[in-house]
């Protein structure tokens, strides 16, 4: 009788990953239900057991908890259950991503890792396909090495498409886009297409043509080489006829077995080259320092806008100023008054932890400061939120939906959604102030004088407004290399968020 083997697969803490240059690590993706974790589950026996005959004469194992209905000789339904697992619920769907280990001491592969995950296209919803997503990108980036990222799919799925669009744009928002060489396809429940991919190709082959004219223009290759077609209803069949089931049709099993067993290595071969070609296994650190370089880039941006606010605002108000004192008819009196230079400034204060702030319309508070309009996060929602790992000064950064005034993605507080929120570690408080040059009062003695000397100031406003446009200047240069490089390395929904800054920018 079949058993949860606990002898031969472990979860690994991640300081427990030391991987050499044996290991061979592979993250299973794909649509909930597509068979990932059955995958894992028959995977380790066909490698053990290459053919059907020595499978059913031995014991079959099963590492991940499993449940399904048979239909036996007698059209009677047969519930076959196997394991129990917190992480695979009443349904048996897979919640979180999960390591499985195969030590191996076989043709030069010493371990394989299988890392099973929680599937996409989550009936709950495409929040919660966020949630997954983003759980499994945090999942990888503590593991070093990817050699695969094996994408299961049906075939003649129709669904396809838009599943494994979302699938590769958020992981390639995260990895780096040479990630997409480690791509490989493996194709499941294929008897009945007599183990083609059938109509899932069409689809398949204009999402990758897609994927490769948008930015960051990867190029992921689809070909008999890297992809692969199985059933494991062979491995379901063994564990209901070893759980005591009786059932028909065995020669169609056989065959199955034998099959999807030769394509397990063929996939081994091909991903650690002992083939013909071999896989550069995916640095996952490299990847992540990408993703530092672009994590601070973002977080640049809004001190970055903020500054070349400020900037805007001191080139109006100079130049507001400098109208004023050239406007005829002014009496001594009134020069006097105006002879200052007005300088927007701002007061920082930086917080010692952050404080989850609304940006929406209804939560911020308008201000005016020299006619001009300013605006500030009057809205704190959580202060001080001890979330770590939230993007700072990022509207919408993902990790808030996990801030404890969220509540189904929508703030307990102001009733906005996460998505209008922000993690602030600076507040910002914008005020006018005037510079008054030493002496001039004493030196106004007629309106000849008092021309003089406010021709002076305005000569010097206009050297003080220069530098500002050069240093704005230089912010927009900054803000579009900044675009660029995140152009070129990701496909980041994060994206949309700096061009529009940059837009913004331009736009005054
Ligand atoms: N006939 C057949 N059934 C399969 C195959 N692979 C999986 N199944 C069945 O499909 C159902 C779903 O399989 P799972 O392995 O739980 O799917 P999953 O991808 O792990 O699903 P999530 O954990 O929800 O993402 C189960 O009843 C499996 O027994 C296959 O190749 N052929
Ligand atoms: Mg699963
Ligand atoms: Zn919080
Ligand atoms: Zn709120
Ligand atoms: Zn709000």
């Amino acid at each position: 009788m079949a058993n949860i083997d606990e002898g031969d697969r472990f979860t690994e803490t991640f300081e427990a990953i030391t991987v050499s240059d044996t290991d061979v690590n592979i993250l299973l993706l794909g649509e909930t239900g597509v068979g990932k974790s059955t995958f894992i589950n028959a995977f380790v026996n066909y490698l053990e057991f290459e053919k059907f005959d020595i499978a059913e004469k031995s014991e079959v194992r099963c590492l991940i908890p499993t449940k399904f209905v048979v239909m036996n000789e007698d059209f009677e339904e047969k519930v076959i259950e196997i394991g129990k697992d917190d992480n695979e619920n009443n349904t048996m769907t897979t919640r979180q991503a999960r390591t499985n280990v195969f030590p191996k001491n076989r043709k030069g592969i010493h371990t394989i890792r299988l890392i099973d995950t929680p599937g996409i296209g989550d009936p709950r919803g495409i929040d919660r396909d966020d949630e997954n997503m983003e759980n499994i990108l945090s999942y990888i980036s503590h593991i070093e090495n990817i050699h695969a990222i094996c994408f299961l799919l049906k075939p003649n799925n129709v669904r396809l498409t838009v599943i494994f669009h979302y699938c590769i744009r958020r992981l390639l928002s995260r990895l780096e886009k040479s990630a997409s060489k480690n791509i490989i396809f493996l194709f499941t429940n294929t008897r009945i297409t007599f183990y083609q991919p059938g109509e899932t190709i069409t689809a398949l082959k204009a999402i990758l043509k897609d994927i490769k004219n948008n930015p960051p223009f990867a190029d992921i290759k689809f070909g008999k080489d890297n992809a692969f077609s199985l059933d494991n209803e062979s491995f379901r069949y063994l564990l209901a006829v070893q759980n005591g089931v009786e059932l028909g049709d065995r020669q169609n099993f056989v065959e199955s077995w034998n099959r999807s067993a030769e394509e397990c290595w063929r996939m081994l071969y091909y991903v650690t080259g002992q083939g013909n070609s071999k896989l550069t296994p995916h640095k996952v650190k490299d990847t992540i320092s990408v993703n530092e370089a672009s994590r601070i880039i973002l977080q640049l941006s809004q001190p970055l806008a903020d500054n070349a606010d400020l900037i805007n605002d001191n080139i109006k108000s100079l130049e507001r100023h400098k109208q004023s004192l050239l406007r005829d008819k002014l009496c001594i009196a009134d020069l006097e008054k105006n002879l200052y230079v007005p300088v927007i400034n701002i007061r920082c204060k930086k917080l010692s932890q952050p404080i989850t702030v609304c940006t929406a319309k209804s939560c911020i508070e308008i201000y005016t400061v020299n006619d001009l309009k300013k605006y500030r996060y009057n809205q704190k929602c959580h202060d001080p939120c001890y979330l770590q790992n939230v993007l700072r000064e990022h509207v919408g950064s993902p990790e808030l939906i996990n801030c404890s005034v969220m509540s189904n993605h929508k703030c307990k507080i102001c009733s906005c959604h996460y998505s209008s929120h922000m993690h602030i570690y600076y507040t910002i408080e914008t005020y006018e102030d005037q510079i008054y040059s030493e002496g001039v009062k004493t030196q106004i003695k007629d309106r000849e004088a008092a021309m003089d000397i406010t021709k002076k100031l305005i000569a010097s406003m206009e050297s003080r407004k220069a530098n500002y446009e050069n240093e704005m200047d230089t912010i927009i240069k900054t803000m579009a290399r900044f675009a660029h490089f995140l152009q070129r390395n990701l496909i980041a929904p994060y994206n949309d968020a700096v061009k529009a800054y940059i837009e913004y920018l331009l736009d005054r």
